[in-house]
């Protein structure tokens, strides 16, 4: 915490994460209570760095991303999670936010998760909040559920919980071995529907969506002894069946919706290829049409080779088991920005 005639700042960095088991709906919207546990690997290569102040001589909150001023739906989002933050204040301040999305190029995969995790961190240290990062992980789900597994690194679970305390993120394996996820960028823009309408569209109109919610826990003990025995070829088969029983409740919302795009089936239909002529890949999907793809790190050169040849012009990223939130001193920010 740095106090300058009563503006406290705090500065953190947190990487965005896939889910390989998905979270896909909420029991308690306000809460952000999920219908279901989740999986995630926290990757390198996607990061979100921020900075917050709190001073009582601002009028309202504010935050910037990449140096743009955010409105509309970014901003109401950011004055909700506020409204969580104030009321563990003593003094509730408005707050100014400045955060910078490390991802590369066009990549389209700037993640609510990165955001909310590094901005809880950022805060933690301006309030000089002693806490644990599993006691943040339920602070970061108030701003965004996938938030709540990018506090720590590796593999990470959501455990659903039953209320505040109980719904949080637990570390499973620090992911530092031979496995990778490879994003293939097939569309940076924004999506049209969001992954907060489509969840809720989903839980309230889908059929198969009561499906999805009672074969997730053996999806998610499945995957558990997967990674403890770093078996990825189990990994994946469990992970793409669990992500399309997910884009499976979309497809049987109503009215339907899909966030798959000709090109993201293109995508699949290639990584099935590649299987079949020997590399251990296998892909997942999230509110979007880009495609990731889990694989040993080890063959993500040879997959991006092969890929490029079918996808010329998109942007392949590599990324393998990324860090645990962590803060930021004063000094490290002002040489970064
Ligand atoms: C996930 N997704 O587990 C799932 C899979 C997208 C598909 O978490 O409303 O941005 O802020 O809690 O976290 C995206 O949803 O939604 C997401 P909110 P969030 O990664």
């Amino acid at each position: 915490m740095t106090n300058h005639s009563s503006v406290f700042t705090g500065q953190a960095r947190a990487h965005t994460n896939i889910a390989l088991i998905k979270y896909w709906g909420k029991k308690d919207p306000d809460l952000f209570l999920p219908m279901v546990s989740s999986l995630s690997l926290t990757l390198s290569a996607f990061y979100t760095d921020t900075r917050v102040s709190f001073s009582e001589s601002y009028t309202e909150n504010r935050l910037l991303v990449n140096g743009l001023e955010q409105t509309g739906k970014a901003k109401e989002s950011l004055d909700r999670f506020m409204s969580v933050i104030g009321s563990k204040m003593e003094h509730p301040l408005p707050i100014h936010v400045e955060s910078f999305n490390h991802v590369p190029t066009a990549a389209g995969l700037a993640s609510s998760a990165s955001a909310y995790a590094a901005m809880t961190g950022a805060i933690a240290q301006a309030l000089n909040w002693d806490l644990d990062h599993q006691s943040l992980s339920r602070i970061a789900r108030r701003g965004s559920g996938s938030a709540t597994r990018s506090l720590f690194g590796g593999f990470v679970e959501w455990e659903k919980g039953t209320d505040d305390l109980s719904s949080k993120a637990i570390p499973i394996d620090d992911g530092l071995w031979d496995v990778g996820m490879l994003a293939l960028v097939l569309n940076d823009k924004e999506k049209t529907i969001s992954s907060r309408d489509g969840m809720a569209k989903t839980v309230a109109t889908s059929p198969f969506y009561p499906a999805f919610v009672s074969s997730q826990d053996s999806d998610l003990e499945l995957m558990k002894k997967a990674i403890k025995e770093r078996d990825i070829v189990s990994m994946g088969e469990i992970a793409e069946h669990n992500a399309m029983k997910m884009h499976a409740t979309t497809l049987s919302a109503k009215p339907p919706m899909t966030y798959l795009s000709p090109d993201s089936l293109r995508a699949i239909k290639a990584v099935q290829d590649l299987r079949s002529s020997g590399f251990t890949c296998y892909y997942t999907m999230d509110a979007g049409p880009n495609v990731k793809i889990l694989s040993p790190a080890s063959q993500q050169d040879d997959l991006i080779k092969s890929l490029r040849q079918l996808f010329k012009d998109v942007t392949l990223v590599k990324s393998q088991a990324g860090p645990a939130m962590r803060y930021l001193s004063d000094e490290e920010w002002q040489e970064l920005y």
